[in-house]
């Protein structure tokens, strides 16, 4: 086993969301943007290697107790890789909600229409660049939240303002939209809706779930 990352594939082609999300930006984003994550964490566990977790995830909820010398460069580049890979394993076109994710959704927002209100407000709010999620906070309850640069909701309450699990990560950082949307991030946010495997946001929350009462999280 060596100690680095590897870019995962995408299970679709970079043409796969059109037109919602065009392939030019999807391939840049992904070979160029998400790679170059991949890469900086990697030469940072060259020279230290142990502290390399192979599971990006736990990586990220240990952030704290990394050593000051690199923890800004691992909080971004791990950060990164985590958030893409997640990401594109969110994205899927034409799939309905599933009724048990929109009874959840209700039973937590009120209606869909306000879900989506409330996760396209902390997009938008978003300065700058960073994220926004749909998490499943420590009280089995959803929440939407954002957070600044690669940081993401795993990395601690003092970060996200909740502590949760992610459900849905929406990037907004410009490299995500400008070459399409320019600078109407509300028009991507929009066409994010349609691109949403709500699938796999499910299964993430069913995950999740049976973790909490098992006592696992
Ligand atoms: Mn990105």
């Amino acid at each position: 086993m060596s100690n680095k990352y590897v870019l995962p594939e995408l299970d679709y082609s970079y043409d796969a969301l059109e037109p919602f999300f065009d392939a030019q930006t999807m391939e840049i984003h992904h070979s160029k943007h998400h790679a170059a994550y991949v890469n900086n964490a990697n030469a940072v566990f060259e020279n230290n290697p142990e502290l390399f977790k192979e599971c990006p995830a736990c990586f990220c909820r240990s952030i704290k107790d990394l050593p000051a010398n690199v923890q800004t460069a691992l909080r971004n580049n791990v950060g990164g890789h985590y958030n893409h890979s997640f990401f594109w394993k969110s994205l899927k076109k034409d799939v309905a909600m599933p009724a048990a994710l929109e009874a959840k959704l209700v039973e937590n927002f009120g209606s869909i229409d306000e879900f989506k209100k409330q996760f396209t407000q902390a997009a938008t709010t978003r300065f700058g660049s960073g994220w926004a999620w749909l998490v499943l906070t420590a009280d089995n309850k959803l929440a939407v939240v954002n957070t600044a640069n690669q940081d993401n909701p795993l990395m601690g309450v003092e970060v996200a303002g909740v502590a949760g699990t992610p459900l849905l990560g929406l990037d907004v950082w410009e490299h995500a939209y400008y070459l399409k949307y320019q600078n109407r991030r509300p028009e991507y946010i929009n066409a994010f809706f349609s691109v949403v495997d709500w699938n796999k946001v499910l299964e993430r929350l069913e995950k999740e779930s049976a973790d909490c009462q098992a006592g696992k999280r």
